[in-house]
């Protein structure tokens, strides 16, 4: 990768904390690419000839983390699919040829912060979204009802937070530790809880 090209944001927070969501207006107002980490797993996971297919399905319905090289991979060649995308928009003479990459839900796991800044590139920061477990219940019950993902139901979640807790949470202290890390309170409605993403984010660029 050149390094030059590529400037990361990681999107953390628990299950059902609103990534996604405000990933998504992000997008809209600072025209960043989007990469969420479990969205590749569930594509890669329905993809025909997959050889990862099971092990995706397993993993996500134990609210267990996938094997670190397996999301890499996937994070590795959706990075570099946008950057060859934004190289041809150069040599029509338009853009810069730099990606600008929110990756949602990941790193969860410390090894997973380590192989990306090596293979990938170091991210410039790290939004966190906080909320209770009530409220992530709540919302991931609520969703459940027509997500069809298979990990949004009760048992599966709980075994979400116990990962988030156990795993997660140390990367997030790792980033703490090197003063990488906006803390949002994401109890709120969604539009109050984008007024403070939003703001937070033309800082950190400004
Ligand atoms: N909602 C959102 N914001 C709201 C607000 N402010 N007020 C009220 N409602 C709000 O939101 C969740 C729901 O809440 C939606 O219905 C939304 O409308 C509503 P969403 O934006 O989807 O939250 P998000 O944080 O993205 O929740 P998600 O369920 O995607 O988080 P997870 O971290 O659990 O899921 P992810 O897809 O990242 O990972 C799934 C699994 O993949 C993991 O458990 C793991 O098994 C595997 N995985 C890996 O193994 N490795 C990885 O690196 C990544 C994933
Ligand atoms: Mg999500």
């Amino acid at each position: 990768f050149d390094h030059d090209k590529v400037f990361v944001i990681f999107v953390l927070g628990g299950p059902g904390a609103g990534k996604g969501t405000q990933c998504a207006k992000l997008v809209q107002e600072f025209g960043f690419s989007h990469l969420s980490a479990g969205d590749l797993l569930r594509a890669e996971q329905n993809r025909e000839g997959s050889q990862y297919g099971e092990l995706i399905r397993q993993n996500i319905r134990e609210g267990k983390i996938v094997p670190s090289e397996v999301t890499v991979g996937l994070l590795r060649n959706a990075i570099a699919a946008e950057l060859e995308k934004r190289k041809e928009n150069t040599e029509q003479g338009w853009g810069d040829g730099k990606g600008r990459f929110l990756v949602d839900g990941f790193p969860r796991q410390m090894d997973q912060a380590h192989i990306f800044d090596e293979q990938v590139c170091e991210s410039k920061f790290v939004l966190f979204f906080v909320t209770s477990e009530e409220v992530l219940l709540q919302r991931l019950l609520e969703r459940g009802k027509t997500s069809g993902r298979e990990d949004d139901n009760e048992e599966s979640i709980k075994k979400r937070f116990k990962t988030f807790v156990e795993t997660s949470m140390p990367v997030v202290e790792y980033y703490k530790k090197h003063d990488k890390v906006i803390e949002i309170d994401a109890t709120k409605s969604i539009d109050d809880v984008y007024t403070h993403t939003s703001a937070a984010v033309r800082e950190r660029l400004s």
